[in-house]
């Protein structure tokens, strides 16, 4: 059997993983084996920077690091792929940090992990790249003579067009792209954004058979939207400790839990929590809302101005509904431990959950999974979240830039009968089951043998014609 090799920018080193990409790898991983390697920022400068990749043992896969200088981390994490890239992905070329010398360090970050890995590459094994740290990286591979199937997966949202031109090196992006032998995206509307950006930026050509072909290159490009081990996580919930500090003097709780980025709507879910206080708020249930939103990329602006408004927003609410004994709002800007979390989705008899733009959000999921699926929550989900294409069917879904559609979905979340939340619910856990986290490497992983197989077949043919 092939060996699998992953490729991210972060690789699980402590014993308990958390976030979504190294949670779904990490059971893959320790399930069938192979090699994970990714990159870690140094807390010095080591004389000889990163001239090896630092195995990690303790696992029952293989762990390798490239050490990161602080310049670097400077550079090309919270540069080039934080400052730019995610922003322009998530439709906020608004929000664009450029500065010299990010781009060229996230290109030589990518070229040195190339040459540092390649030499624990053995010809038969499969390599798969995450996310958009990395996108350039099977280029560099390629340019060192690996021919591997190289499958590439993107977390995030992939843009329109249109914000992708705001990249001045746009045509690059294009090539990197072009030297996988499949793309996996998480949504069918990202697939059709891929194919757009490849004709009308590239020229390219998208074939009969699904392929684009792109300077006489290959690249399959197909979603395989990411899952969850929704059994799993159920265990962990019905498991959890009972929770007595949330049981408040509100009738209802109702939840949300991100990391505190722009992309996920903070503000406006507070808003729409306003609106619904004013209008429903005196006939209604009581309601806490408890925000978790865990600290993020916390040196970059947009988060730091993100935090001062959230922070505004819950008092702004609290002053104007608060009373002795009753905060609407519970704000808590860090992180809680998975099991306690789990437990948390349980108790919650709201999830709301309203990204402006997401590839997937797997918070979504999670409630839905630890509910009890007698007396099951309600999922209130935002259109814009790549879940939203699986969960249409169970979840009230919502556009987060109109607050009273917030606000009646909170007031229809709290007045839903038993049956038809058991019957939403059911809907959802349907989907979560079929399409759980094995679904999602399975597929992706067969889909790129296939594609791999068909690329050599199609470049071979356009050698031999002289193309
Ligand atoms: C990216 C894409 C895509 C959050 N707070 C705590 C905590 N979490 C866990 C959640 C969940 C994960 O982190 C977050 O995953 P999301 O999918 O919601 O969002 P991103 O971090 O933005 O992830 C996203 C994902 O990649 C996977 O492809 O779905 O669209 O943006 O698992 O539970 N975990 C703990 N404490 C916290 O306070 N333990």
């Amino acid at each position: 059997m092939s060996r699998l090799v992953v490729f991210s920018n972060r690789v699980p080193l402590g014993d308990k993983p958390s976030g979504g990409l190294v949670v779904a790898l990490n059971d893959t991983m320790i399930s069938q084996g192979g090699l994970w390697v990714g990159t870690e920022t140094l807390e010095s400068a080591p004389t000889e920077n990163g001239a090896q990749l630092k195995p990690h043992p303790g696992a029952t896969f293989e762990r390798l690091t490239m050490g990161l200088t602080r310049d670097e981390h400077a550079q090309y994490y919270l540069g080039y792929s934080n400052s730019v890239l995610w922003p322009l992905f998530h439709g906020r070329a608004d929000l664009l940090d450029v500065s010299t010398g990010q781009f060229s360090t996230y290109k030589a970050v990518n070229r040195r992990l190339a040459e540092l890995s390649a030499p624990h590459l053995r010809p038969s094994d499969t390599i798969w790249i995450q996310d958009y740290h990395l996108i350039p990286l099977a280029m560099e591979l390629r340019a060192l003579g690996v021919s591997n199937p190289i499958g590439f997966f993107l977390h995030i949202p992939f843009p329109v067009a249109s914000n992708i031109r705001a990249l001045s090196d746009n045509a690059e992006l294009l090539d990197w792209f072009s030297a996988y032998d499949l793309v996996g995206l998480q949504t069918q509307r990202d697939v059709a954004n891929f194919i757009g950006a490849f004709r009308s930026l590239g020229h390219g050509e998208l074939l009969p058979d699904g392929r684009i072909r792109y300077n006489n290159r290959f690249v399959r490009v197909a979603s395989f939207p990411i899952g969850i081990d929704a059994e799993a996580f159920r265990a962990a919930a019905e498991q959890s400790p009972e929770m007595p500090e949330i049981t408040t003097t509100a009738q209802k709780v109702m939840v949300g839990v991100d990391r505190l980025d722009y992309s996920k709507g903070l503000p406006h879910r507070l808003k729409g929590f306003q609106a619904f206080l004013r209008e429903h708020g005196a006939v209604s249930d009581r309601i806490t809302f408890l925000q978790i939103a865990p600290p993020t990329r916390e040196d970059v602006q947009a988060y730091k101005d993100i935090r001062r408004e959230l922070e505004q927003l819950s008092g702004e609410v609290n002053g104007e509904f608060g009373d002795i004994g009753y905060m609407p709002v519970q704000y808590i800007h860090r992180s809680i431990q998975r099991e306690r979390l789990a437990g948390l989705f349980r108790r919650a008899d709201i999830a709301l959950v309203t990204p402006l733009n997401d590839g997937m959000n797997l918070v979504a999921k999670e409630y839905v999974a630890a509910q009890d699926p007698e007396d099951p929550g309600v999922l209130i989900l935002s259109r814009f979240a790549g879940a939203a294409e699986q969960l249409a069917e169970g979840a009230i879904l919502i556009n987060p830039y109109d607050a009273a559609s917030i606000s009646e979905a909170i007031a229809t979340a709290v007045a839903m009968p038993l049956e038809a939340r058991q019957a939403r619910h059911a809907a959802m856990w349907d989907q979560l089951t079929r399409y759980d986290n094995d679904w999602w490497t399975g597929t992706f992983l067969r889909t790129l043998g296939k594609a791999a197989l068909s690329r050599r077949t199609s470049e071979s043919f356009f050698i031999a014609a002289g193309e």
